[in-house]
């Protein structure tokens, strides 16, 4: 495990050396989708743990097992991981891939498949509050200073996986030429049935009651948290200190006003207006 200060620049953003190389992050923009693949899109701290696991129980048609004995990175992996070559090489059938990547990086090789790509989104004040904690724990990612320093790198779009307003707004703009499906953070928190139902007419893979029970039940944020195969307890402390903040750290919608100032506030919504406006209405989130 190495190269935690390692930073790389690709596409004009930044991303951790200690997950991706110069190498693995140009095979991931070229990469050969199959029409079967499913693609999970997310800016970090978005949900992506969540609805990988979600994806995983509507292909083990509700059963758990993978889900407890598989690590997520393992069966839903990111496409521009270091490792990514090696644990796709086993797999057949659909696949379940996860980016981070934005989607100019990635559309040429999305267009000539046309695999099923699923956008998650989240209220951006509560990612940036996630973004904050993680930044804490996770040593491959730099010091996040104080947080009102992140906020205005978060807001300068110069963290990590670049700009949450560019992210989003690539990946809105594909929906005639792609396959997606776009959800949010919050609808999952509202209704997880429905979501799950939606999920499963968009994936064609129909569900029957007794199974969506065991979705909801699997995917709770207490059982999530207490899951080893996606809470990262089992990374080692010089990678993720648990103790500064744990990964499942609070799972809820609106941490972000127990973080941000009204002056924070009124910046982050000037900025928000200004790049997004009306774009995002049908997404269930408040910014006030
Ligand atoms: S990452 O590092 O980009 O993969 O992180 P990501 O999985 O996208 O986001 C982590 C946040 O999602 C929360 N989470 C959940 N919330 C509710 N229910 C469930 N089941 C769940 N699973 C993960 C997790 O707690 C992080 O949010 P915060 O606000 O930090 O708690």
């Amino acid at each position: 495990m190495s190269r935690l200060d390692v930073t790389e620049s690709f596409a004009g953003i930044r991303l951790p050396g200690h997950l991706h190389t110069q190498e693995s992050l140009e095979f991931a923009s070229t990469f050969p989708f199959r029409h079967s693949d499913v693609l999970l899109v997310t800016f970090p701290k978005s949900g992506t743990t969540w609805m990988q696991e979600i994806l995983t129980l509507i292909y083990s048609s509700g059963d758990p097992h993978p889900a407890k004995s598989i690590p997520n990175w393992a069966r839903n992996p990111w496409l521009e991981h270091i490792y990514f070559k090696d644990v796709l090489q086993e797999r057949e059938g659909p696949r379940l891939l996860t980016t981070h990547l934005p989607q100019q990086v990635m559309a040429a090789a999305l267009r000539k498949a046309k695999p099923k790509v699923i956008y998650l989104a989240r209220n951006p004040k509560d990612v940036l509050v996630s973004y904050y904690h993680f930044h804490r724990m996770a040593n491959f990612l730099p010091d996040p200073g104080s947080f009102n320093e992140f906020l205005l790198s978060f807001l300068d779009g110069t963290v990590h996986y670049g700009s949450w307003f560019e992210h989003i707004k690539g990946w809105l703009s594909c929906q005639e030429e792609l396959d997606v499906l776009y959800m949010t953070y919050e609808e999952l928190h509202q209704d997880l049935e429905g979501s799950v139902k939606r999920l499963s007419a968009f994936l064609g893979r129909p569900m029957q009651p007794g199974q969506i029970n065991a979705i909801e039940r699997h995917c709770s944020f207490t059982s999530m948290s207490k899951n080893t195969m996606v809470n990262c307890t089992l990374v080692p402390r010089e990678i993720m200190d648990s103790s500064k903040s744990q990964f499942m750290r609070k799972g809820i919608v609106g941490d972000w006003r127990d973080h941000f100032s009204s002056q924070q506030c009124e910046l982050f919504n000037k900025k928000y207006q200004q790049e997004i406006g009306g774009r995002c209405q049908q997404f269930q989130w408040t910014m006030d």
